[in-house]
């Protein structure tokens, strides 16, 4: 059993994307994304577990992510992932995480269908399953063009788990380094650091 983080930029009506793309370009966020899910001990490094259209949505130049063990999920047994593993459900990609004794944490950076089944997985799920959402949110405008959505996992309790917002102290504690508190601004977007933790 492992616990899984979600990491998500996500406007108050849940939307993440736009045409393929992220409806937005943050830098200061985007660093922030890239610190959040590097970080680890020494002779460690985290998993990023991504779907098909997550992947393809990433820059050539950025990928695979570097310093993390990019896993891209996908149906298509002969998609050409490049220097990414790949790996035909969630559950094959969680497992080849696991099985990785370098692995320190492991993250689910996107898209919307891996969001929905990351977070549908039960706590007694032998693979493991969601526990931490770090979130930012964007406050400001609202995106309303976004085509694609993260399931609303504030809003729907009813598979056992309860989730409850940490305070900014333990997002730093839990990250290892200073994260800027309150809202943000970059480009005329205004967005938060946020982290949830679910109590199954
Ligand atoms: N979570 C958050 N908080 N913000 C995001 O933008 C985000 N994006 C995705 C998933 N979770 C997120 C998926 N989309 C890159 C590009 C798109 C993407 C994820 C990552 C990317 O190129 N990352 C580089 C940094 C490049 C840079 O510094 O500009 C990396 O090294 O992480």
């Amino acid at each position: 059993m492992s616990r899984l983080t979600i990491i998500v930029a996500a406007t108050k009506s849940n939307g993440i994307g736009q045409n393929g793309q992220l409806p937005w370009r943050l830098p200061k966020e985007m660093t922030y994304f890239a610190r959040a899910t590097s970080s680890a001990p020494a002779g460690h490094c985290n998993a990023v577990i991504m779907g098909r259209n997550t992947w393809e949505s990433i820059p050539n130049k950025f990928r695979p992510l570097k310093t993390r063990e990019n896993i891209v999920v996908s149906k298509n047994a002969s998609f050409d992932a490049g220097l990414a593993k790949l790996e035909g459900s969630l559950e094959a990609a969680i497992t080849r995480m696991k099985a990785n004794q370098q692995i320190f944490r492991g993250f689910i950076i996107g898209g919307a269908s891996l969001y929905a089944e990351s977070l549908a997985l039960p706590p007694s799920s032998p693979v493991g399953f969601v526990d931490r959402v770090l979130l930012t949110r964007i406050l400001s405008p609202a995106f309303d063009a976004c085509d694609v959505f993260m399931p609303d996992f504030l809003g729907s309790t009813s598979d056992g788990k309860e989730w409850r917002r940490e305070a900014h102290s333990a997002v730093e504690e839990w990250l290892g380094f200073k994260v800027a508190e309150g809202a943000q601004e970059e480009n005329g977007v205004e967005y938060e650091f946020q982290m949830w933790s679910a109590f199954p």
